[in-house]
C-alpha cells in the first residue's frame, strides 16, 4: 500500500507539510484546488501551483481528492454537457502533471452529513456524530446553518456559495429517483471514463456517507451490490472506487471486508478508518483501533495485503485530540496515530509473509 494524507493547501489547512512530512511512511498529499467551484474547469497555474509546493517536500500529488460534480450532472438537466466538457477539461490537464486517481462523488446536494462536528468522548477528545434520529427530525436549512455557525471552516461540499441554493436544489431533486440517478451517473462516466483512460488517470468514486438516503435525497453508491452494478456501468479499468471504509461501514449490513476481496483490484485509493456503530443507528468517529469501534481493521488491511495490495491508502477523519484547533475531521494527530496503526498491521503482515516463504 501506497501511503498518502490529505492536504487541503497553503493557507487552508491547520496542517502544514512540514509536519505531514514528519509522519512515517508517507509519500504524497491527496489535493484539491478548494477554491474553485463545482462545474468549473480548474486553471493550469494554480494547479502547479500545488504540485510544485508538494514537491519542495518530496511529496508527489498522484491523488486528489475531489474534483467536484456539478449538480446539474448529477439532475441530468439539459446544461449537464458544459459542466462535463468542463471536466474532462480538467482531467486531461490534471493527467499533463501526473496525477494517477481522481477521487469524487455523487451524491446529492451533501458530500459527507454528521450532526455534531465537536461531540465530546470520554477521554476528552472530540469526533464527528451522527444522530440518526436528530437528522430525521431536523430541517436541512436548521441542520447546515447551526453546524455552519459552530464551525470555523467548512466542511467538503458545505461550501456557502452551493449551500445559500440549498431551497433551490431541493426543489429540483423533487422526483428524482435512484434509477434517475442511476442513469444520469452512467451518461457522465461514458463521457469522462475515455478521456480518463487516455489521460493515464482511474476515476475513483467515493460512497455515499452516511451510506443511505438523507432528507429524501437518493443516495445510490452505498453497498455491495450497487458497487458491482457501478463498476459494469462503464467496465473499464478507469473506472474505479474509493474503497471508504468508514463510510459504508455506517451500516452493519455492508461487509467491507468482503468487499475489498471483491473489488480491491478496482480501487486505486483507500480510505481506511474505524467507527463505533449504536444500536439505535447512531455512529460516532473513532481511533483506527479495531477494537475502538465496531470495524475490523485488522481484517481490512489484512484483506489488501492478502490482495497484493498497490495502490494509494490515506487515513481517513481523525479525532480532534489535545486541544487540536482543525478542519473538523482534519487534524494531524489522530490521522498521524491512524497511520502507524495502518503500517504496524501491514508490516507485519508483510513480515509473517516473509518468514513463511
Ligand atoms: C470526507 C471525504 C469525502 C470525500 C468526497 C469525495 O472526509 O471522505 O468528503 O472527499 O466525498 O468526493
Ligand atoms: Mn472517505
Amino acid at each position: 500500500m501506497r501511503m498518502v494524507f490529505r492536504w487541503y493547501g497553503e493557507g487552508n489547512d491547520t496542517v502544514t507539510l512540514d509536519q505531514i512530512r514528519q509522519i512515517p511512511g508517507v509519500e504524497g498529499v491527496v489535493w484539491a484546488l478548494h477554491d474553485v467551484p463545482a462545474g468549473e474547469e480548474w486553471p493550469m497555474d494554480k494547479i502547479r501551483a500545488v504540485v510544485d509546493a508538494a514537491n519542495r517536500y518530496g511529496f508527489h500529488t498522484e491523488v486528489v481528492e475531489s474534483v467536484n460534480v456539478h449538480e446539474d450532472i448529477k439532475l441530468g438537466l439539459p446544461t449537464r454537457d458544459k459542466y462535463i466538457e468542463n471536466y474532462k477539461r480538467t482531467i486531461e490537464k490534471l493527467g499533463q502533471v501526473g496525477v494517477k486517481v481522481i477521487c469524487y462523488n455523487f451524491m446529492p446536494v451533501f458530500d459527507w452529513v454528521r450532526t455534531d462536528l465537536n461531540r465530546k468522548n470520554e477521554d476528552g477528545s472530540t469526533a464527528l456524530f451522527y444522530e440518526k434520529a436528530k437528522l430525521e427530525n431536523i430541517d436541512p436549512m436548521e441542520l447546515v446553518e447551526k453546524i455552519t455557525r459552530n464551525s470555523a471552516l467548512t466542511m467538503p461540499g458545505w461550501e456557502p456559495e452551493r449551500l445559500q441554493d440549498l431551497s433551490r436544489l431541493f426543489e429540483l431533486y423533487k422526483g428524482v429517483t435512484e434509477e434517475d440517478l442511476w442513469r444520469n451517473l452512467e451518461y457522465f462516466l461514458q463521457e469522462i471514463i475515455p478521456v480518463a483512460q487516455r489521460s493515464g488517470i482511474t476515476m475513483a468514486i467515493h460512497p455515499d456517507d452516511p451510506p443511505w438516503s438523507v432528507f429524501g435525497l437518493p443516495r445510490i453508491i452505498t453497498n455491495q451490490d450497487n458497487l458491482r452494478r457501478f463498476l459494469q456501468l462503464v467496465d473499464s479499468p478507469a473506472n474505479g472506487v474509493t474503497l471508504c471504509s468508514g463510510a459504508l461501514g455506517a451500516n452493519p449490513d455492508n461487509d467491507v471486508i468482503a468487499m475489498v476481496y471483491e473489488f480491491a483490484d478496482r480501487v486505486p485509493f483507500a480510505h481506511i478508518r474505524n467507527v463505533k456503530i449504536y444500536e439505535n443507528g447512531d455512529f460516532v468517529e473513532t481511533s483506527h483501533r479495531t477494537q475502538d469501534g465496531s470495524l475490523d481493521i485488522y481484517g481490512i488491511v489484512k484483506a489488501y495485503h492478502d490482495k497484493g495490495y498497490t495502490g494509494y491508502v490515506r487515513p481517513d477523519h481523525g479525532r480532534q485530540l489535545w486541544g487540536e484547533q482543525c478542519r473538523p475531521g482534519y487534524g494531524l494527530y489522530d490521522r498521524a496515530l491512524g497511520i502507524m496503526y495502518l503500517w504496524g498491521i501491514w508490516d507485519s503482515l508483510e513480515r509473517a509473509k516473509g518468514e513463511q516463504a
